[in-house]
């Protein structure tokens, strides 16, 4: 018998509830809800069925018949796939889809709010994740679960590494760089990562302002007059400032030990840390993060003095990375934690420049803008599309020098593509390379067709973008829900000291976990894997598993776009 078989087996018999096998089935569909307006399907593998049924989850009674499409093969999961269309059943409940013997997780169908509880709780995440003070159970329960801890890491005495000596600041100066997030299953700052991240959650705000003014998220700052989400993300501007040197505007790659941390909480992890690196990418994209924030905190009552000092601190980390040329980061000998570091800095630049065109009005950042270049999906090492993406939803208010046209041909070429991809490919997946935060990339290309699809008021877009968030939480071939704490079938056993250490048995919620990745299948040891060939189904959910199963604020924050876009959309 086959293991699928068997999980089958089990599943039918109910063994297992909180059911963490793979492929438990062979229909996967979104494990949460789905929006009544938006299209639904399910992804039915090897299966030779000709139709599908709906069934309401709590009489079993069939609610709607469809055909399935001819199956097709998928070679990044090695199978035939077809899919289960019932975009045209619209009515709010509870259901499941069924194929044949096999079926899906029960999902909602909602009028409106399919996207409120996966929205607040994966912003939530990032408070979860504040380095430098207790977590309250007040603000950290859920689904009675009480996520609270002690403060760990206060980060006022941290060290400057050896490497990074000068005489004004010399080795092992003590230097405050209390507050921000976590970078991810580690306890580590790090300032290109935090980039990425806040441009994505300041996107969000950007294009759901209204929604986002009045979305309460329970956190300490939920009392004064700023959005929630702009409260959360000036903990981490506040930290981010502090690795500037105000001496030459340079500004430090990371706060962490030497090596990573144990598997235990924040409160236990005592170590030495220490500033480590010096590079222009960080300068660069610590000046485009600190120009956008400038403008989105502009006259904000609550962060009086932010907006100026946020200006003045993107001038000069700009003007640093100007003065000194290519400066690329490598971990010091005597550390081996995260480097984020890629050769290269023409797309920090770009992207910078882009930010302080926009903020500043100034026309001297149009020299180092040119749109004759390619646009991919970003991630932390290519971040050019972020500079494109602030330029098309500021467009209104650019400079007449600026080819407005040009920008957004070139955001049009980056979306058809994605479009292209989803509708072609048997996955129907808008990526095709399974790399490390796999799952990051499908979210930020789930956000830049939402993105797409409300600038250029094209729906089309918009099918892709629901795909992504549907692949995210649960429609996909590994039948996992990748957001801990949603679906039936979602991790248990992320990549996290916290989660590992806190006693508690399940994992901290509203963490999207890395994703199928073949690259690093050395983690855990290659036979562990559901498949060490085929990367849409190489995804284990065990802690050994940091390149598939760990979370990242970079993988987080691009949820939250998407979702807040999908939401913006009901
Ligand atoms: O997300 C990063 C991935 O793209 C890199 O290939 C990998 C190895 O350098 O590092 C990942 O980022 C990790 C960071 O270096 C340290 N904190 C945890 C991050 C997620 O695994």
């Amino acid at each position: 018998m086959n293991s699928k078989i068997t999980t089958i087996f089990a599943a039918a018999l109910g063994i297992g509830c909180s059911a963490t096998a793979q492929n438990l089935s062979f229909v996967h569909s979104n494990q949460v809800a789905y929006s009544a307006n938006a299209p639904k399907t399910a992804m039915v593998v090897d299966l030779n069925e000709k139709t599908f049924v709906i069934k309401d989850a709590k009489t079993d009674i069939d609610v709607y018949k469809g055909e399935l499409p001819k199956k097709k093969f998928w070679r990044e999961s090695n199978e035939d796939i077809t899919w289960a269309d019932f975009s045209d059943f619209k009515k709010p409940g509870r259901y499941y889809v069924k194929v044949g013997n096999d079926r899906t997780p029960s999902f909602f169908i909602k009028e409106k709010g399919a996207y409120d509880e996966t929205l607040v709780w994966s912003i939530k995440a990032f408070y979860l994740w504040r380095a430098s003070m207790p977590i309250d159970g007040q603000h950290a329960t859920f689904n009675g679960v009480n996520y609270s801890r002690e403060a760990g890491h206060p980060d006022n005495v941290v060290y400057l590494h050896s490497s990074l000596a000068t005489p004004e600041r010399k080795a092992d100066t003590e230097l405050s760089c209390p507050g921000g997030w976590y970078d991810a299953g580690d306890y580590g700052k790090y300032t290109v990562n935090a980039g990425i991240t806040l441009h994505s959650l300041l996107t969000a705000y950007q294009l759901n302002k209204q929604m986002f003014d009045t979305l309460n998220l329970n956190i300490p700052e939920s009392t004064n007059q700023t959005a929630d989400i702009l409260d959360e993300c000036m903990y981490e501007l506040k930290w981010l400032l502090t690795m500037q040197d105000p001496n030459d505007g340079g500004v430090y790659n990371k706060i962490t030990t030497l090596k990573f941390p144990d598997m235990r909480m924040p409160a236990k992890d005592k170590e030495d840390r220490y500033v480590i690196g010096k590079s222009t990418d960080c300068a660069l994209d610590f000046a485009a993060t600190m120009a956008l924030a400038s403008r989105i905190y502009k006259g904000n009552a609550d962060y009086p003095d932010f907006s100026e000092k946020a200006l003045k601190a993107a001038k000069k980390a700009y003007e640093f990375a100007e003065r000194k040329g290519e400066i690329v980061f490598m971990n010091p000998s005597d550390c081996n934690t995260g480097e984020y570091s890629a050769p290269g800095q023409s797309d920090e630049k770009f992207w910078a420049a882009c930010e302080m065109l926009i903020t500043t009005g100034d026309e001297k950042y149009l020299s180092d803008i040119t749109l004759f270049q390619i646009f991919n999906v970003p991630f932390w090492g290519d971040v050019r599309t972020l500079g494109l993406v602030s330029l098309l939803i500021n467009k209104d208010n650019l400079t007449d020098k600026m080819d407005k046209g040009a920008v957004e041909r070139k955001y049009r070429a980056l979306v058809d593509n994605l479009l292209s991809l989803h509708k072609f490919s048997p996955g129907k997946l808008p990526i095709t390379d399974f790399f490390w935060g796999s799952n990051g990339q499908v979210a930020n290309s789930g956000a830049l067709l939402a993105i797409g699809a409300k600038v250029f008021k094209q729906d089309k877009y918009m099918d892709a973008a629901y795909y992504c968030y549907d692949y995210l939480l649960g429609e996909n071939t590994t039948g996992y829900s990748f957001l801990t704490g949603f679906g039936r079938i979602s991790p248990k056993h992320i990549h996290d000291r916290r989660s590992t250490s806190d006693g508690i048995a399940n994992p901290l919620p509203g963490y999207l976990v890395g994703g199928p990745n073949l690259n690093q299948t050395t983690d855990c040891g290659k036979s562990k894997y559901p498949s060490n060939k085929y990367s849409a189904r190489a995804y284990l959910d065990d802690i050994c598993s940091y390149s598939t199963n760990e979370i990242a604020l970079n993988w987080n924050a691009p949820f939250v776009l998407l979702t807040s876009l999908l939401k913006g959309n009901e």
